[in-house]
């Protein structure tokens, strides 16, 4: 039997009250994530259980039960409010890789009362200057490998007071920076973790947009019962389950439901810090005896490739639960998916950074009509806007916005000191009212930036993006980022990217560029640029594909047109030039 029963059921009997009673929780307990995430589930006689099994390259692993990621996690809060003295509401990056410190130190940052702001490792200084001097950030965590890129930034970081390593080598430390090795240090039986209230800020993630640089989503205590409670519903875990998260915590994924929700219930999660290889992934599964798998279109779709024969070499027999989120989960994976793991479909969700929490999902028990995302968690009411009315579409079929009645607890309550585009997100009467009226009004809507239909059977159908965001391998990268590290290299005069279609990531990056009097073309300037954006952004930033052009098309104004560029890479009819005019 699932934890979620009837989902038609729900959607009459939902209360706001139920994630509470469904984790036994009463008022007037602690709510705080770090906490309910460790010390609650030892005093509800769980300590023993395993919290994490982490293994990365090589062979390298580790097991560590409740107990220890509580006393762990002390650690690392103690370290942060007596040792640094970070207060309440100051962010603290982590920025790891998926090494147990990541989610020892995530539970400490919560505890501790500061606001954790955990960035993907694989960001090159300038992705990580951005968004360390946007949260204004006061300590970064982070190891050694990844140091140089902080030292990097340093001088143009007023705010950052603190560069702490937690692995590697004590004496390779430069004079202002601190050595905290969490398991070195005295183990922290008692901690005093801060009181917060449901509104107390709890995490910050950057996602990209169309234009600017990244913002800041921030999120709150209160977070916790949306991602518990479709944790358990839609994730289906269970106390004896051993879950796996593929997904980074520098993504909201990889802390909503590779943190959060998981831990608040008490379940086993197993980390494999190790990139895609697709035995070693099945070997993972197996060992682990992993029941419940949550992963990403672009992972099932390089496991499809690598076919059927290394699945079946593999003992998969305790997997029963498979979910999938951050890009549209074609139909072919899902039968695919139900056909090697013996019935098992992966399960599509759609959701985002700033939602926090899943939205429209498909239930443990409900029938997959493969190629869509599913229906609405109970509780939440979507739609469908008119892409110009924003009236809701009742006609089945027709496409148009996908928005949310806003104002379940996971919502996120700001972009960080950028409250005018949090107030873009919504339609209807926003004038005068404060971000707080904005996210409790139930006369607005909240639209996510996503084209989708509904069918007659209520179910949602991806169609695609609003904007030019990219979204390759289920990652977002934000096209202005991209364009403004292009013109810093030194050949580029002129910069446009823009996401082109690629069979297993949707998208990759391509930039087309102009070049400054004096550079030609060439096989060795395009590595040069590819190296340069992968060095400064990250991998997933780095464009697959260089073209040279002699000028790039632009509005009467003098702004790049983007858009028919976007649109000439999908072959999409570019119509008459002036509806692609960005304003
Ligand atoms: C959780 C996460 C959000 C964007 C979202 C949409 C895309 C996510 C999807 C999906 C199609 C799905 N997306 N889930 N598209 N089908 N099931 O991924 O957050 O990084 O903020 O990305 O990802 O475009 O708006 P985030």
């Amino acid at each position: 039997m699932s934890n979620i029963g009837s989902y038609e059921h729900h959607l009459e009997d939902f209360d706001s009250e139920i994630a509470k009673r469904e984790l036994d929780w009463k008022e007037g307990e602690l709510l705080n994530i770090g906490h309910m995430c460790s010390d609650r589930i030892c005093q509800r006689g769980h300590g023993d259980r395993t919290a994490l099994i982490w293994e990365g390259f090589g062979d390298k692993s580790a097991r560590y039960t409740f107990n220890d990621l509580r006393v762990l996690s002390n650690g690392f809060a103690k370290f942060i409010r007596d040792d640094l003295g970070v207060g309440v509401g100051e962010r603290v990056c982590i920025f790891m890789d998926k090494i147990p410190s990541l989610y020892l130190s995530f539970v400490g940052v919560l505890k501790a009362g500061a606001v954790a702001q955990p960035l993907f490792s694989a960001f090159g200084d300038e992705s990580l200057e951005v968004r360390l001097k946007s949260a204004g950030t006061t300590a970064i965590l982070t190891t050694q490998k990844h140091v140089k890129k902080v030292r990097k930034i340093l001088d143009r970081l007023p705010d950052l007071r603190h560069v702490v390593v937690v692995e590697g080598n004590p004496d390779k430390l430069k004079e202002a920076e601190r050595f905290f090795d969490v398991e070195a240090a005295p183990r922290v039986e008692e901690f005093d973790s801060f009181r917060a209230d449901p509104e107390s800020r709890s995490v910050i993630h950057y996602t990209s947009g169309t234009t600017g640089q990244p913002k800041g989503a921030q999120h709150v205590h209160n977070s916790i019962w949306s991602q518990a409670l479709t944790a358990k519903w839609v994730l289906d875990l269970k106390e004896d389950d051993v879950y796996w998260c593929t997904a980074d915590p520098g993504w909201v994924t990889g802390t909503s439901y590779g943190i959060i929700g998981p831990w608040a219930l008490g379940v086993t999660q197993a980390v494999l810090d190790s990139g895609f290889i697709a035995a070693r992934w099945y070997r993972f599964l197996q060992d682990h005896k992993v029941t419940v798998w949550y992963s990403a279109p672009t992972a099932i779709r390089s496991l499809m490739r690598e076919g059927e024969e290394v699945v079946r070499e593999h003992d998969l027999s305790a997997l029963r639960h498979l979910a999938s989120v951050g890009e549209p989960l074609n139909a072919e994976a899902v039968i695919w998916s139900e056909k090697v793991f013996d019935g098992k479909a992966f399960h599509d969700t759609f959701w985002q950074t700033e939602t926090g929490s899943m939205m429209i999902c498909n239930y443990p028990g409900m029938p997959i009509k493969p190629g869509s995302m599913g229906k609405p968690f109970p509780g939440i009411t979507g739609a469908v806007l008119d892409l110009k009315t924003h009236e809701p579409v009742t006609e089945p079929g027709k496409v148009g916005l996908i928005a949310f009645r806003p104002g379940w607890p996971a919502m996120f309550r700001i972009y960080w000191n950028q409250e005018d585009v949090y107030r873009s997100k919504f339609v209807g009467q926003t004038d005068g009212r404060t971000p707080d009226e904005l996210r409790t009004a139930d006369d607005l809507w909240y639209v996510s930036g996503d084209r989708a239909s509904i069918d007659k059977d209520g179910y949602y159908w991806f169609v695609g993006r609003d904007d030019d965001v990219i979204n390759t391998g289920g990652h977002l990268v934000g096209p202005f980022e991209i364009e403004s590290a292009l013109i810093e290299h030194e050949a580029i005069a002129e910069a446009a990217a823009v996401g082109k279609p690629d069979p297993v990531n949707m998208e990759v990056v391509k930039a087309i560029v102009t070049l400054n009097p004096g550079y030609e073309p060439s096989g060795d300037l395009e590595l040069s640029i590819m190296n340069f954006i992968r060095k400064t952004l990250s991998p997933l930033a780095m464009p697959q594909e260089i073209e040279f052009k002699d000028k790039l098309p632009k509005t009467r104004s003098g702004k790049i047109l983007r858009r028919y560029l976007r649109a000439l890479e999908w072959g999409e009819d570019v119509g008459d030039l002036s509806t692609l005019e960005e304003d």
